[in-house]
């Protein structure tokens, strides 16, 4: 099981005697951090809980470490009960994986312009990231990753889905991935952000501009994973308006061919939230969609977003 550097896997790289002599005697600081630290898989493929973790404190770099870690190896981190939270704790926390994005649509929250505050309102309709997406794929630089804090949740309803795209990518045959290998596709926000987007569309609750003349940028339609080097599909229904080179009609096949790939159910994982808890997300590598299944009630999530490297 990929538990990276939290618990006794760890160990493995250590070998004979020495393995022993730390078994024996585990110093205190070392053990201590690890062995209160405890994941648990969401899925066989996706997603894991991590316990133990408490992100009202500063955490330590080895508990970190675990964290980043276990980001990378299940690429969604659900951290259970941190309630009481504080935006400076959020963007704390973020910042240990990078700068922060501040949305070029979105308004953020009053004097924290870097965390967006999502929120449906018991009388609206329409909510934010309600279809499939990888966030800020339409940047130069996409995000790296997402960190969103529950704060009001339904009592029912509000999950929100994500799909791996390596394990995705890993699907297609070796002849469309060696095709796929040299494309780049056409991202952009003005669909989302345009006069008819969806995006656009929850501007009840959350101050959103609308974008109809956001940039394009191209981005390779196979994606390697910055820092485990792992391919996954880069391309989302959100974003991804055509293949570059190739007309929006001709695109439109291909496209639903991968993005039906990519929302296999096979490698996706649900959360259900509750209200204190901490997704992360790994935009590089992984959808997600938040269901809007809870007309009638009030959700009010935060997010700060890391910022991520150009896509290669
Ligand atoms: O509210 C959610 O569950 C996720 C919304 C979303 O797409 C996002 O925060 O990026
Ligand atoms: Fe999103």
């Amino acid at each position: 099981m990929p538990l990276g550097a939290c618990g006794p896997p760890r160990l493995s790289h250590i070998s004979g005697s020495r393995a022993n002599d730390i078994l024996a005697l585990p110093p205190r600081g070392w053990f201590t951090p690890l062995m209160s630290m405890n994941i648990q898989p969401l899925t066989g493929t996706l997603g894991a809980e991590i316990h133990g973790v408490d992100l009202t404190n500063e955490l330590s770099n080895s508990d970190f470490a675990a964290v980043h870690q276990a980001f990378l190896d299940f690429k969604v981190i659900v951290l259970r009960g941190q309630h009481g939270m504080t935006p400076d704790q959020h963007k704390a926390f973020a910042r240990r994986f990078g700068t922060l994005n501040i949305h070029p649509y979105v308004k953020g929250m009053d004097g924290h312009p870097e965390l967006l505050e999502i929120i449906k309102e018991k009388d609206e309709k329409t909510n934010f990231g309600g279809g499939w997406h990888s966030d800020m794929s339409f940047l130069e630089e996409p995000a790296l990753g997402s960190i969103l804090h529950a704060l009001e949740v339904p009592p029912y309803g509000g999950d929100t889905l994500f799909a791996d795209q390596q394990a995705a990518y890993d699907r297609v045959s070796p002849g469309l991935q060696k095709t796929l290998a040299g494309m780049t596709a056409v991202h952009s926000a003005s669909k989302e952000y345009g006069a008819d987007g969806y995006s656009a569309a929850v501007r009840q609750s959350m101050d959103a501009t609308a974008a109809p003349d956001a940039p394009e940028y191209e981005h390779p339609v196979v994606r390697t994973h910055p820092e485990t080097g792992r391919k996954g599909l880069y391309v989302n229904p959100a974003f991804t308006l055509r293949f570059a080179g190739w007309s929006r009609k001709e695109s439109r096949p291909l496209l639903d061919y991968l993005f039906n790939l990519s929302r296999e159910e096979r490698h996706t994982c649900r959360v259900r939230w509750q209200a204190g808890d901490v997704t992360m997300w790994d935009n590089r590598c992984v959808w997600h969609y938040a269901l809007n299944d809870y007309h009638g009630h009030r959700r009010h999530m935060r997010r700060a977003t890391v910022d991520g490297d150009r896509p290669h």
